[in-house]
């Protein structure tokens, strides 16, 4: 891969403010909070960090609801405490990229204030229709209930199209103010912006230039590839999207034009982009990716984030993944933007339970928190780390519906139950515990103190009781823990150019328990240079390895492993409960 990047080389840490540090005794974390940990991200031996928002918003959705984007929310903190944490990663040599949410606004934002009042050339900032009559057959027959849109009882008008939110219930809200209904794929605090209108993306490049300016270092970009809607606003087509409607408005009729325009106006050449893109395969990510794309650096994908929905394919439910499924679904990533295009790597995140739950085994915390991080460092692509991931931490054992602060959650839950989707509340519970947000939201574990050294105050979302034994001062101390194990794969990518540019060929694709793979870098005719060899072994049982002849026989070094291995043959035997191993063949 000739075109080298320093983002292809990197290693982001993906910070969510409210839940890393608080400096203040509030209870929720700040920017200042972020700067006392500046030493530890150094330590840790991270490139980049990714900063969740921490624009002005009245956190409806934990700022993903923008209100004023040059400004900063009073409970992170001043412009001045941003401007400190920036200059804090730069001197270290780390980079900073910010979270552009601009499919949406909060409601709050002067825009959506000014088109709620149709003033002049704020119209059409959002997407304003009327809605359609309610026959009375329908009415009579109750085939409409004005409480789905939480409409009063003797309001006879639906939605101008069939169109449902991510967080449950209709995409759309009826405005008593303009007299209309207005689109929002999220909460209905979340207004979706019309790119068609140019003053917007006007708008949009000014502020992106105003955080350039200001010395950042690249964008991720919030669902970017919901911004086109098509014109009309066609009711949906497929049963199976995720919501009702998606089909229509994820990968919009413009959305290359919008993205390609984005990255021509507003992006600096050598600034790294990763652009969130619900619902989407390899080969349109590669119309997305690259400069012979529409200039993005790289892509969150979900195909892997989809493999345990239930059988309807709604996220509020669950079934079993298999080791086979997650092997296919990134090596189809792999194998899909080897070299055209750039993959980032990540098992969760903010949005995501944590992956150890999820992934790997609670029984086995630390085998398997090291197995899935020997993975994301030896695939090809960007490596993300969520907060706490470095330390294995895991779900949170939710007691009750009290206990969540999601507004993803509580609104589908509340859809679900009108619905009657829960058997029981138990079922509702399992769920919840399974799939909620907050499992990625509860405190960073700091130390076994009291709230786990994340605040002296009372924090926002309870912190995990196991941050006794699950916390950052006792991984340091433990030179075999989670934490020096990421250290030391940080590390080596920084060394390793196989590891960062090698291509990825997967062996034994039909094994249901191993995952094997090398990575190689050859030279011009076809040479290899140097080879790595990764093998996995999923599951808290053993499971016999059986290598390919291609790559049995003497290794040069086993320069990765989670357990003691004491020979550097690749021969046949027996691997250990989540072992993960990785040699240097050449
Ligand atoms: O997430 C969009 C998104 O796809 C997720 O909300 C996903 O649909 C949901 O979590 C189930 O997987 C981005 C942000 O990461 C998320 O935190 C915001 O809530 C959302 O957009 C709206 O801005
Ligand atoms: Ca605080």
């Amino acid at each position: 891969d000739d075109d080298r990047a320093w983002w292809k080389e990197s290693v982001v840490y993906q910070i969510y403010p409210r839940s890393f540090n608080d400096s203040n005794g509030d209870g929720i974390g700040d920017l200042q909070g972020v700067v006392e940990k500046l030493d530890y991200l150094d330590a840790l031996g991270v490139d980049v960090v990714w900063l969740c928002p921490v624009y002005e918003s009245p956190n409806v959705d934990n700022g993903y609801d923008v209100s004023d984007y040059r400004a900063i929310l009073d409970t992170f903190g001043t412009m001045a405490d941003w401007e400190a944490l920036l200059e804090g990663l730069h001197d270290r040599g780390i980079r900073l990229i910010m979270d552009l949410v601009v499919n949406h606004t909060s409601d709050e934002h002067a825009w959506f204030r000014r088109s709620r009042a149709e003033e002049e050339g704020y119209e059409d900032f959002y997407f304003w229709r009327d809605g359609e009559p309610v026959s009375e057959a329908e009415y009579e027959e109750g085939r409409y209930d004005p409480a789905e849109y939480g409409l009063p009882r003797d309001v006879r008008e639906r939605p101008p199209n069939d169109w449902e939110s991510f967080f449950g219930g209709s995409a759309w809200t009826f405005d008593e103010e303009r007299g209309q209904w207005y689109l929002h794929v999220f909460d209905e605090r979340q207004p979706d912006l019309n790119w068609a209108n140019p003053r917007v993306r006007e708008e949009v490049f000014d502020m992106m230039e105003f955080w350039f300016d200001r010395g950042i270092d690249g964008f991720r970009m919030d669902v970017i590839n919901l911004i086109s809607k098509p014109e009309e606003l066609p009711d949906g087509e497929d049963e199976t999207a995720i919501v009702r409607g998606a089909d229509e408005f994820v990968n919009g009729p413009r959305v290359h034009e919008y993205v390609r325009q984005i990255h021509d106006e507003a992006v600096p050449d050598d600034a790294m982009t990763v652009g969130e893109m619900v619902e989407m395969d390899v080969d349109e990510a590669r119309q997305f990716l690259g400069e012979d794309g529409d200039g993005m650096s790289m892509a969150f994908n979900f195909d892997h984030m989809r493999l345990d929905f239930g059988p309807d394919g709604s996220r509020w439910s669950k079934a079993d993944w298999s080791v086979r499924e997650l092997k296919a679904t990134i090596t189809r990533w792999q194998e899909g933007l080897d070299g055209e295009g750039w993959n980032s790597l990540y098992l969760n995140n903010h949005d995501e339970p944590r992956m150890v739950s999820r992934f790997g085994s609670e029984r086995y915390r630390r085998e398997s928190a090291m197995l899935l991080a020997t993975l994301l460092y030896t695939l090809q692509g960007t490596p993300f780390i969520y907060q706490g991931e470095e330390i294995g931490m895991t779900n949170y054992p939710f007691t009750s519906l009290g206990e969540v602060r999601d507004v993803d959650t509580l609104r589908n839950v509340e859809t679900l139950e009108r619905r009657g989707r829960f058997a029981s509340d138990d079922e509702l519970l399992d769920l919840v515990r399974y799939r909620s947000r907050d499992n990625a939201r509860t405190p960073m574990q700091w130390d076994s103190s009291l709230s786990a050294g994340f605040t002296d105050g009372e924090p926002w979302i309870p912190v995990n009781p196991n941050h006794e034994e699950v916390n950052v001062e006792s991984e340091r101390a433990d030179p075999d823990s989670v934490w020096h194990y990421y250290r030391d794969l940080i590390s080596l990518r920084h060394e390793e150019d196989v590891l960062v540019y090698g291509s990825y060929d997967l062996l034994l694709p039909e094994h249901d328990r191993l995952w094997v793979y090398t990575r190689t870098v050859t030279d011009e005719d076809g040479t290899i240079e140097e080879q790595t060899l990764t093998v996995l072994n999923f599951g808290d049982t053993e499971t016999e390895f059986e290598p390919p002849a291609s790559v049995a026989g003497d290794a040069e070094e086993v320069i990765v492993s989670n357990y003691d291995v004491d020979s550097t043959r690749v021969e046949r035997e027996t691997l250990r409960p989540w072992e993960a191993r990785v040699y240097r063949l050449a």
